[in-house]
């Protein structure tokens, strides 16, 4: 895409406004980038106490996308399998606590997209650098699938596919910038959903990186 469209789409892309993806799926254009820097800041003084790390699936496997956790819980995989643990494995400390500006925006953007009431007690941070990509999952981790997510995007764009309950359902894709805010409740909540390999550039406050929020009721 010529660049001057490309900015043009990034700026009708910032405007705030909603955009419905599915029954109880929503886009929130822009929602968090007048708290980009602040939403970053809290990411780094995070990854200062748990470090990103790239972690290992039941299949052997070593993720392309580096994970960190804050909350009561954090996500994790290893040659075990897929669980919340209080502690962080590779520190034994308990995962550090999650900033009040999260639980803010998430109550907030849910709160905009009908879900009043949603309190997350568990934050995974994802950081994708060239190349690193997501396959199509369900979360499926949490215990009560009543609740939604709230998924924060920052820095460089990626594009984000999301599907239906069923593996086999058609994948749609939806280009996620810095600050959309996306929240999946409601029938959308077991979609299958992933992101395709992040594309190289250069972001004013993240450089060669995407960081995504999830935040999520997991207890
Ligand atoms: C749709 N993360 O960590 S967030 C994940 O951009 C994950 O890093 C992606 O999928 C990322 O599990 C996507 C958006 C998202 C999160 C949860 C969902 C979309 C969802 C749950 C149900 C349906
Ligand atoms: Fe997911």
């Amino acid at each position: 895409m010529p660049y001057i469209w490309a900015t043009m789409q990034s700026l009708f892309d910032t405007d705030g406004g909603m955009e419905a993806l599915g029954p109880g799926a929503a886009v929130l254009r822009g929602r968090a980038l007048p708290r980009g820097e602040a939403l970053l800041a809290a990411i780094d003084a995070i990854a200062a106490a748990a470090p990103f790390r790239r972690m290992t699936t039941p299949g052997g496997f070593e993720m392309s996308v580096a994970m960190t956790n804050c909350g009561l819980g954090g996500w994790i995989t290893d040659r075990k399998g897929y669980r919340y643990t209080g502690v962080d494995p590779e520190t034994g400390r308990p995962w550090p606590a999650m900033p009040a500006a999260f639980l803010a925006l998430a109550r907030e953007a849910a709160a905009a997209a009908g879900f009043a009431g949603f309190v997350p007690d568990a934050c995974l941070i994802n950081r994708y650098e060239p190349g690193a990509r997501l396959s199509p999952h369900q979360d499926k981790d949490e215990a009560d699938y009543g609740h939604p997510i709230v998924s924060v995007s920052l820095g460089l764009p990626a594009t984000f596919q999301f599907g239906g309950p069923k593996r086999s359902d058609p994948l749609r894709k939806v280009r996620l910038h810095h600050g959309d805010v996306v929240v999946w409740g409601g029938p959308s909540r077991l979609a299958h959903h992933g992101v395709l390999a992040l594309k190289d550039g250069e972001h004013p406050l993240t450089g060669r990186r995407r960081f995504n929020l999830t935040l999520r009721k997991a207890f």
